[in-house]
């Protein structure tokens, strides 16, 4: 009753008091003090700059700020020198990253002691947008697109698109993010023709004051299917100048346009191979147009081969053989695991096999597997043991940051790239706490060598804390609470989802519940969950070992042998590459049919541990970003528990173990969910789980 009372009072009161929509992400204004900024140089960055540091500084009242534009060694890209009042760095952008980081600092309390630079780790922090031209986006679950309206008819560029771009472009900015791919990998050709690109302008001249650079995905199939030629052969000297002429006419319009991003030969693409050419082929014709204006293609390594070979290896057996026949402009990108942006799989072994190649890491901001915009999962920590993941390429210490960043080895070019998780939803991203993973994201971008610990208290000072220097009563009850709900949160999700190196196991349906049991006669069996899990009466889990896949041998030594070894491999990766026995003995002790259940068990807790742990922060936050973020706490609940039982009563056909006595007992029947899961109807591609800025914004 109480808590029903408190409700009503707060929805009423948010009706009349200002409501923290989110929309202000982690770029909350709070009460500036006056501050003289200086810069010799005006220009449209250095008036932006300017404008953050007037209305945000909280450092010594009427303090002069001094922005320097002057080249040092020390000082690489787009990075600067700071100290409390002065920025210097190579160029205006740097001036911008510096004058963000100030007033980060400023606004969490981490002091500048001493004048220090700051370097980032990557050229390129990219965001990866699935936007249709349509309006919709593929694997988007916080409404539309920010770019592309549902009609062609709607190309026209309104006073509000360039405000919300504007907006868009600061919060990148603020994080370090410095490119944005406009459109889905799975291209539709048209965005290559002068109306859309015309649109590209218009949104490149609003996100360049802020240093982000636009590119493009673009289709391999273009020159046939909107220049008319017969071939799409990069060999084709007609097709070679389709593309050199695309380039120049793009460069005319957008003189600092990044480049192409492409997807060939993947999930139905067109690419190279349909000429019997090679991806290096391919991607070295579209880099040798680019080349002239300085732009890059990233090209994907998500591929699929044509021979039945496990999945987890096609990547590596396609592009390990063409390592040093890449231009030195083409990067290619390469997905975090082997597979597909699942809860945990282990790094890819792309990485730290190719010596001559620039690789650059690919994740998932939007949360395809991990619950869409409805589950609160803090990908940062997903990221950190990615990036900390120790190839041994070149021997102990060549972590996946290391062989990417070009500290290991020489690469012309370094980047990183994220999948979108923004929308049309007024708070960006659907769920308030899916802005800490496009935060995360560009944190790590810009420094692969933060923790997620840093990284999660920063984005809660910022996007929570009411005054610079909250009282200690907030940083006990909220602070450190909430912390360590967003730091369990991956693991939690891992845990009632796919424990124990499972992979693969969601529903078909729009990948968001469980689906162990999906395999329809006629699809291709690397799309359905049975070829991963491979439970049988004996055990479970994808033989990946040199008596299985073989998989292990494309990891160098000593994880070959730790991988292959069912004594050393380390079980949160156990049944991606063993097929384990029901009663295999696990470190705790238990069976793995046992140590399986208390996995899903512990998860589902730890998510009506996260319900407690919100409900206790009430007070502390604004009862709109409150109400929301409780609500979804319920349905992540739920569907942990589908998760849960799903998968336990799936998994318990083929064990014929009994569930542990102590764990609490499914509450949902296994026919009732295969039975909903193969007659849910498609959700749109743009489902939406928020209030939408308006369409015509
Ligand atoms: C954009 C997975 C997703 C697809 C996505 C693809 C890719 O298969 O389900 O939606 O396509 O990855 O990364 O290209």
């Amino acid at each position: 009753m109480k808590i029903f009372s408190r409700t009503v009072v707060l929805l009423f009161l948010s009706a009349y008091m200002y409501a923290e929509n989110g929309h202000d992400l982690w770029l909350r204004n709070k009460n500036a003090v006056s501050v003289n900024v200086v810069c010799a140089k005006n220009t449209a960055t250095i008036a932006i700059a300017k404008q953050e540091l007037q209305q945000d500084w909280q450092g010594a009242p009427n303090a002069s700020v001094v922005l320097t534009i002057k080249p040092d060694k020390a000082i690489k890209g787009d990075g600067f020198r700071l100290s409390q009042t002065t920025i210097q760095a190579n160029s205006d952008y740097g001036v911008l990253y510096g004058v963000y980081e100030l007033l980060r600092r400023q606004q969490t309390g981490e002091e500048i002691t001493a004048a220090e630079v700051v370097n980032p780790s990557y050229e390129r922090r990219v965001l990866d947008h699935w936007d249709n031209q349509n309006g919709t986006i593929e694997r988007g679950y916080a409404g539309r697109s920010i770019f592309w309206r549902s009609t062609k008819d709607s190309l026209v560029v309104t006073e509000a698109d360039k405000k919300l771009w504007r907006e868009y472009a600061r919060a990148n900015a603020s994080v370090g993010i410095n490119g944005s791919v406009l459109n889905n990998v799975n291209a539709n050709v048209d965005v290559l023709t002068i109306d859309y690109l015309k649109r590209v302008k218009a949104i490149a001249d609003e996100l360049r004051p802020y240093g982000v650079k636009v590119y493009l995905s673009a289709k391999f199939s273009a020159p046939s299917q909107i220049g008319g030629i017969k071939t799409c052969d990069p060999l084709d000297p007609e097709v070679i100048k389709w593309w050199k002429d695309k380039a120049k006419e793009i460069y005319r319009l957008i003189p600092d346009f990044g480049g192409f991003l492409v997807k060939a030969n993947s999930e139905g693409q067109p690419g190279p191979q349909d000429y019997k050419r090679t991806h290096a082929e391919g991607a070295n014709m579209m880099a040798d147009a680019l080349k002239p204006y300085g732009g890059i293609v990233m090209w994907r390594a998500f591929v699929y081969s044509a021979s039945d070979n496990d999945r987890a290896k096609q990547a590596y057996e396609e592009f390990v053989p063409l390592d040093g026949q890449f231009r030195d402009n083409v990067i290619i990108q390469v997905k975090n695991g082997p597979i597909d942006f699942q809860p945990r799989e282990p790094f890819s072994p792309l990485f730290g096999a190719m010596k001559k190649t620039s690789l650059m890491p690919e994740v998932q901001i939007t949360q395809e597997y991990l619950g869409h915009s409805t589950h609160l999962v803090f990908l940062s920590t997903m990221w950190e043991e990615f990036l900390k993941s120790d190839t041994y390429q070149a021997g102990e210490g060549s972590t996946v940051a290391r062989c990417t960043d070009g500290s290991l080895f020489p690469q012309k070019h370094t980047a990183i790239a994220g999948v979108a998780n923004i929308g049309l939803d007024v708070n960006w991203c659907g769920h308030h706490f899916a802005q800490s993973n496009w935060y995360a994201f560009g944190r790590l971008a810009w420094n692969n060598s933060l923790t997620s610990e840093q990284i999660a208290a920063e984005w809660i000072k910022l996007t929570f804390q009411q005054h610079a220097s909250e009282s200690s009563d907030w940083q006990a009850n909220f602070l450190t609470p909430v912390k360590q709900m967003m730091l369990e949160s991956r693991e939690a999700a891992v845990s009632y989802m796919m424990p124990l190196g499972l992979h693969h196991i969601m529903s078909a349906n729009e990948h968001y519940g469980p689906g162990p049991w999906w395999a329809p006669k006629k699809m291709r069996k690397d799309w359905t969950p049975p070829y991963y899990h491979q439970a049988d009466s004996i055990g479970v889990g994808f033989n990946r070992t040199h008596t299985g896949s073989n998989a292990v041998a494309q990891y160098h030594e000593p994880l070959y042998s730790q991988f292959d070894n069912i004594e050393t491999c380390p079980e949160t990766y156990l049944l991606w590459f063993h097929h384990a026995a029901w009663n295999h003995q696990m470190k705790s002790g238990r069976t793995l049919w046992s140590e399986l259940c208390y996995h899903y068990d512990r998860g589902v807790q730890q998510v009506r541990q996260f319900q407690k742990i919100w409900d206790k922060t009430e007070s502390y936050v604004d009862a709109e970003r409150f109400l929301q973020v409780q609500s979804k706490l319920r349905s992540q609940s739920r569907n942990a528990q589908l998760w849960k039982d799903g998968c336990l009563l799936y998994f318990q056909q083929f064990s014929k173990m009994p569930i542990p006595y102590d764990i609490e007992r499914p509450v949902n029947d296994l026919e009732e969910m295969i039975k909903n899961d193969t007659r849910r109807p498609q959700r749109p591609a743009a489902f939406s789980s928020n209030r939408q800025l308006n369409q015509a914004h």
